[in-house]
């Protein structure tokens, strides 16, 4: 498989994330050549990618989703990489290419490096502008506010910022790029001390969440969205494929409720493919897991169950409002949600017959 993460699977070499590579921003000014714009670029995705997910999340707390049109990758990369397989007759309608390498070669031709999700692709010339996710959901959150939705969330709040970004590092280094270390650790060493910072970071974690709502003041911001993107596969894939194992999400009374608060939250859970989650993790990292056998579980009906931190306050949303629903065509298959809750399926059937 000829891809950036799991070549790093079979080196003896300590798994070292690769730079990315492309870091032009979109921005109000159009500094780099690329101004902020409605319908000029394309979110291109992986659902199963964590850092491809924060991307996912912003776009729709923003309500961006009509200026930044989204294309979503087939969660298993061939040794072309990502293809748009699930679009008809595997292209993405709108670029028309079947490879996100396609974008690639087009911005640089030979382009030596692995191509890498989220990208964002500028759509009248089919260049790829960027693949750095951790630049991207920061200029969606101050660059793009022209085209934010009435009611936004400031998801980067100045006055916070300096608090933000020292959390947001703390979970990059330990939780985010943590788990992979931990997952693609070929000696017991590298594995162990990646899981146990993994854990020990998430520890602090729960402690500092359980007297607050949110990680940074008492409202939605980045540092919640970089931490759920982790939180929301940890069950899934890191606890067994990348043996993060000492516990369970959802055995961290403070972190799962925490997580399912997140994920019941309009614009986080409704972006979230747990079918794909588990197919991408488990079939493309080969030398991980060489059977590609996709594991049954986790049961996943406990993320919609009642979480109870409303009692903590915090305002989701700050001054602004929920986003509306998920438009359409962009819903997440059944196959990729949690099975109803026997409870919401009454509620449901019980406003059925009301009508
Ligand atoms: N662009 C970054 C981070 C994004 C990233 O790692 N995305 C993964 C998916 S989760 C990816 O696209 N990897 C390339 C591949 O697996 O082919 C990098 O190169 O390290």
């Amino acid at each position: 498989m000829n891809s950036v993460e799991s070549n790093k699977a079979y080196g003896s070499k300590p798994f070292k994330r690769s730079r990315s590579h492309f870091t032009d921003r979109v921005t109000a000014d159009g500094r780099d050549g690329w101004p902020v714009e409605a319908g000029r670029y394309r979110l291109v995705v992986s659902r199963a990618c964590p850092w491809a997910s924060r991307a996912l999340v912003s776009r729709r707390l923003l309500g961006l989703e009509r200026a930044l049109s989204l294309a979503v990758a087939d969660p298993v990369q061939d040794d072309r990489s990502w293809r748009f397989t699930l679009d008809p007759g595997g292209r993405d309608p709108v670029l028309g290419i079947r490879f996100l390498g396609e974008a690639y070669e087009a911005r640089e031709p030979g382009f030596p490096g692995g191509v890498s999700v989220p990208a964002l692709v500028d759509v009248p010339s089919g260049r790829l502008v960027t693949n750095d996710y951790q630049q991207l959901t920061l200029d969606l959150a101050t660059e793009w506010t022209a085209l934010h939705r009435e009611g936004a969330p400031d998801l980067y709040p100045r006055p916070l910022r300096e608090e933000i970004d020292r959390v947001m590092d703390e979970v990059y280094g330990d939780v985010n790029n943590g788990v992979y270390r931990a997952g693609f650790a070929t000696t017991q060493e590298e594995y162990e001390a990646a899981c146990t910072g993994v854990f020990r970071r998430l520890e602090a974690l729960a402690e500092r969440l359980a007297g607050q709502r949110y990680l940074v003041g008492d409202t939605i911001t980045e540092a919640d969205i970089r931490l759920f993107t982790t939180l929301v596969r940890f069950d899934a894939v890191y606890h067994g494929h990348f043996k993060c194992n000492l516990w369970k999400l959802a055995e961290n009374e403070v972190l799962w409720a925490y997580a399912r608060d997140l994920y019941q939250t309009p614009g986080f859970g409704d972006t979230v493919d747990f079918d794909h989650i588990k197919r991408h993790y488990y079939q493309v990292h080969e030398g991980i897991n060489p059977t590609r056998v996709v594991p049954l579980g986790p049961d996943l009906s406990g993320w919609t169950a009642p979480h109870g931190r409303e009692r903590l306050g915090g305002r989701p949303f700050g001054d602004g409002t929920p986003p509306g629903p998920v438009p359409a065509g962009e819903e997440v298959a059944p196959a990729g949600r949690p099975p109803a809750r026997a409870a919401e399926r009454d509620r449901a059937a019980r406003s059925a017959r009301a009508v």
